[in-house]
């Protein structure tokens, strides 16, 4: 595993974002782990976190005009991704997101930030049956913009409606690339040299058994 990546699931474990018990998922899985992104919430930590995406974006050689943060979860982190782009990366990107209640008075529309044009580079936590991230398609849609490329936190490479992955599906959907900063693999090797949490092990293995891909 790259460093960078045993890094990052350090750094989840740390604030709690990565937990390991037994969690109900918005899919109704009952999965023996769960990435709570919110919990990346101090200015340093999220600075970090913005840091994360803006590398595994500049490696991936990905062409955008805007970087689109659905909300509410991709709200911080578009933003932290943006600026972590102009400050390390000397890259500056508008940067967009949605309100989910509709607005009828002062500045009106769904979309605060920069408008949603060209191609989006859509910024997110966690791909699990990929519901959050068609409804956001649906935003890029109905905006005529295109989408350039998903980056996510956590890849949990879980089947979708049908037999291929969530991600296969919305890769051969929308025509474009996911990315993720670590996947569900990376997690079982990260386990599996760890004393601590090696006991979640079989609980892990069995989890991907019934919707891994
Ligand atoms: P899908 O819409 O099924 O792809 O699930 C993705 C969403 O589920 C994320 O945007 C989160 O709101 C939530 N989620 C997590 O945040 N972390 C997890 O580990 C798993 C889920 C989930 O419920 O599947």
């Amino acid at each position: 595993m790259k460093p960078y990546k045993h890094d990052f699931i350090e750094f989840a474990l740390s604030r709690n974002v990565l937990k390991f018990g037994e969690f109900t998922l918005k899919s109704g899985r009952i999965s023996p782990y769960f990435f709570n992104a919110g919990l990346f919430n101090t200015g340093r930590d999220l600075a970090k976190l913005g840091e994360y995406y803006a590398q595994a974006i500049q490696a991936s050689k990905v062409e955008y005009d805007v970087l689109f943060g659905p909300a509410y979860k991709g709200i911080p982190i578009a933003t932290t991704v943006a600026v972590a782009l102009a400050n390390k990366f000397d890259v500056d990107k508008p940067c967009c997101f949605n309100r989910k209640e509709a607005k009828d008075h002062g500045e009106g529309g769904n979309l605060i930030g920069s408008p949603l044009k060209g191609n989006i580079l859509l910024v997110d936590d966690v791909i699990t049956a990929g519901t959050a991230i068609r409804e956001s398609m649906e935003i890029i849609n109905a905006n005529h913009a295109e989408l350039a490329g998903v980056f996510i936190a956590l890849n949990r490479k879980e089947k979708g409606k049908g037999e291929l992955s969530a991600i296969q599906e919305v890769e051969r959907d929308y025509g474009c690339q996911v990315f993720s900063i670590v996947d569900f693999d990376d997690l079982i090797a990260f386990i599996e040299t760890s004393e601590q949490y090696v006991p979640y092990l079989s609980k892990m293995r069995e989890y991907r058994k019934k919707y891994g891909v």
